[in-house]
């Protein structure tokens, strides 16, 4: 049985893991709090991806940490990939209590890394603030679980709903302070989805930039190191080879009709082409996403216009809106939040929102279809 001892030393391990949550991708974050005779020995939370997960690091931390508890956001692994198993570790470690938030829901860890401490003699509890530890990594989650990531569009307008002028003209409706929340939701992501429309009309780098994400110099660094898979939906490969999208600051993956063949110019790029077949709706959406997460993305953040983010939440494969609504107004001549050519009350499509709050002079409101 858990104490309330135990639940806010699985806390203060939720806190450490979201240190990680810039860095450790595609490996989710975990956090570890190492306890003996009710004292904090050590503290650990995962390394960018091939370093340390976090038990090691805890370990490290403490030296000795004989006869200690582990609380950890995760089960710890049980296989030997970048690192070595972390059960082992915790195992040789002389610790004789492990307090699991979760079980890896890794096939390939999943219930093994309990085994193998249940295997030492070490008593093993799970589920201790589950449901908070999965909402810290849903990417992770639900690509293990259903074989594709957490899809979340970021969205940007007016009071009056609108996201940019006829003319394709957009910058700026938000303030520097929701700019430097898209920083920071771009660097918890795997890859930035977006549309040629929004290549041609803003020529956007797509990029996390550590001055931007107003974090801590150290902590920002690393985030912005290992720079998210940007993907472009690009049917007619229309967008110049020029692009700062193709500028090869970070990777990029161009989807496009598989009967359309990249210029030598464009392929003369650091950027790779993704052939997709084309259907009445365009480019084959779910295909794509297929394709990001064999690539191990997690969290998958769409900055598109109107068209390919409404496409998304029509096919049903936006998990997740953040709209961003800044205290103005553009007009009934601007361009709509997500192109959805609805004519009934019928067709309404319900959210549900579950936050709002302040940024800056904006508004951030997170809500996922209902
Ligand atoms: C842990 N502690 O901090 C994390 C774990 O490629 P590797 O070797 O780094 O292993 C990645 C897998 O390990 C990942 O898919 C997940 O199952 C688990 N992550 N496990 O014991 C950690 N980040
Ligand atoms: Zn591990």
């Amino acid at each position: 049985m858990s104490t309330e001892f135990d639940t806010r030393m699985m806390a203060r391990a939720l806190t450490l893991a979201r240190r990680g949550q810039y860095s450790a991708k595609p490996n989710p974050h975990v956090g570890c709090v190492l306890v003996r005779d009710g004292e904090i020995i050590g503290e650990g939370y995962t390394q960018p991806a091939g370093g340390n997960h976090a038990e090691v690091q805890a370990l490290q931390a403490a030296g000795d940490a004989r006869g200690a508890t582990a609380y950890v956001t995760l089960e710890p692994c049980s296989h030997v990939g970048k690192t070595g198993p972390c059960a082992d570790a915790l195992a040789a470690a002389g610790v004789t209590r492990v307090v699991a938030a979760m079980q890896d829901p890794n096939p390939i860890v999943g219930g093994n890394g309990f085994e193998k401490l249940r295997a030492a003699g070490i008593a093993v509890e799970c589920g201790l603030l589950e449901a908070e530890a999965e909402r810290v990594i849903p990417g992770f989650v639900s690509r293990m679980r259903h074989g594709r990531g957490r899809v979340r569009a970021k969205l940007a307008m007016s009071v009056d709903g609108r996201t940019a002028m006829a003319s394709g003209e957009s910058q700026w409706i938000t303030g520097p302070d929701a700019r430097t929340d898209v920083q920071r939701l771009r660097a918890m992501s795997c890859a930035i989805l977006t549309g040629v429309g929004t290549v041609l009309d803003d020529d956007c780098s797509l990029t996390v930039r550590a001055e931007e994400l107003g974090l801590p110099a150290q902590e920002a660094a690393l985030a912005a190191q290992r720079q998210p898979l940007r993907v472009v939906m690009d049917s007619r490969l229309r967008t110049p080879a020029d692009a700062k999208v193709l500028d090869g600051s970070a990777p990029t993956l161009v989807c496009h009709d598989a009967a359309i063949t990249p210029s030598p110019a464009l392929q003369a790029t650091s950027a790779e082409w993704l052939p997709l077949e084309r259907g009445r709706q365009g480019l084959d959406l779910s295909t794509m996403l297929d394709q990001l997460s064999t690539r191990q993305c997690n969290e998958i953040l769409v900055e598109s216009g109107p068209h390919l983010a409404g496409a998304m939440l029509q096919a049903g494969l936006l998990d997740e809106l953040i709209i961003y609504m800044a205290p103005t107004l553009m007009g009934s001549n601007a361009m709509p939040l997500l192109q959805l050519p609805l004519d009934r009350m019928a067709q309404k499509v319900p959210l549900l929102i579950e936050d709002i709050r302040a940024v800056g002079r904006d508004w951030r409101i997170t809500a996922v279809p209902g």
